[in-house]
């Protein structure tokens, strides 16, 4: 019999493969619905975007994460607290050496990739992971911060690593965060 603590790792598991697999369901029934993969990439990206706005208050109540002070502050924040809360994984952060607004998460290990080989025939142009350049966009803008997400690097397309880039718009961090310290 397993112990209380190792069920609630399995019970984690479990939910997590059931939203990858229901996930892939998802990406397969807008490649029917959809003709253009841009089109798909971008319904993908609104619902992150969707889910985003509302995600980020369960993370940060659950996080107890503070205001960040920097850019890179925030960026560290999504990869090492948001991505281990909701995939279990901790992507590394590198920043553009020529502008300090960019950042790029690099992910070793993708979740939501788990059990899918390729991207389907003749869907070249597919960012089947584009969701989650939604929620980050999504859960930026609730805490006042204006950035373009978007995959820079895909294992699916055949590149060697998996990429989102993340380059915050500079107009909007003037704006106070509403969030008490
Ligand atoms: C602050 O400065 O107010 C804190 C900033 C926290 C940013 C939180 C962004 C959460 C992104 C969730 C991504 C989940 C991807 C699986």
């Amino acid at each position: 019999m397993s112990r209380p603590m190792n069920r609630r790792q399995d019970n984690h598991k479990i939910s997590r493969e059931l939203f990858v697999i229901t996930y892939g369901a998802l990406v397969a029934q807008l490649c029917k619905d959809y003709e253009k993969d841009e089109d798909v990439n971008k319904y993908l990206d609104r619902m992150g975007y969707d889910i985003g706005i509302r995600l980020v208050e369960d993370f940060l109540a659950r996080s107890a994460v503070r205001k960040c002070r920097s850019y890179s502050e925030t960026v560290d924040v999504i990869a090492q607290v948001a991505f281990k809360m909701y995939l279990g994984v901790t992507p590394s952060v590198s920043c553009s050496n020529t502008t300090e607004n960019e950042f790029f998460l690099i992910l070793d290990k993708n979740p939501l990739v788990d059990f899918v080989e390729e991207l389907p025939a003749g869907r070249c142009s597919l960012c089947y992971c584009n969701l989650l350049c939604g929620v980050i966009r999504g859960a930026l803008e609730m805490v006042h911060l204006a950035a373009e997400v978007t995959f820079v690097q895909d294992r699916l397309k055949g590149d060697d690593v998996t990429e989102i880039g993340i380059i915050f718009s500079k107009k909007v961090e003037d704006k106070k965060h509403k969030r008490k310290k």
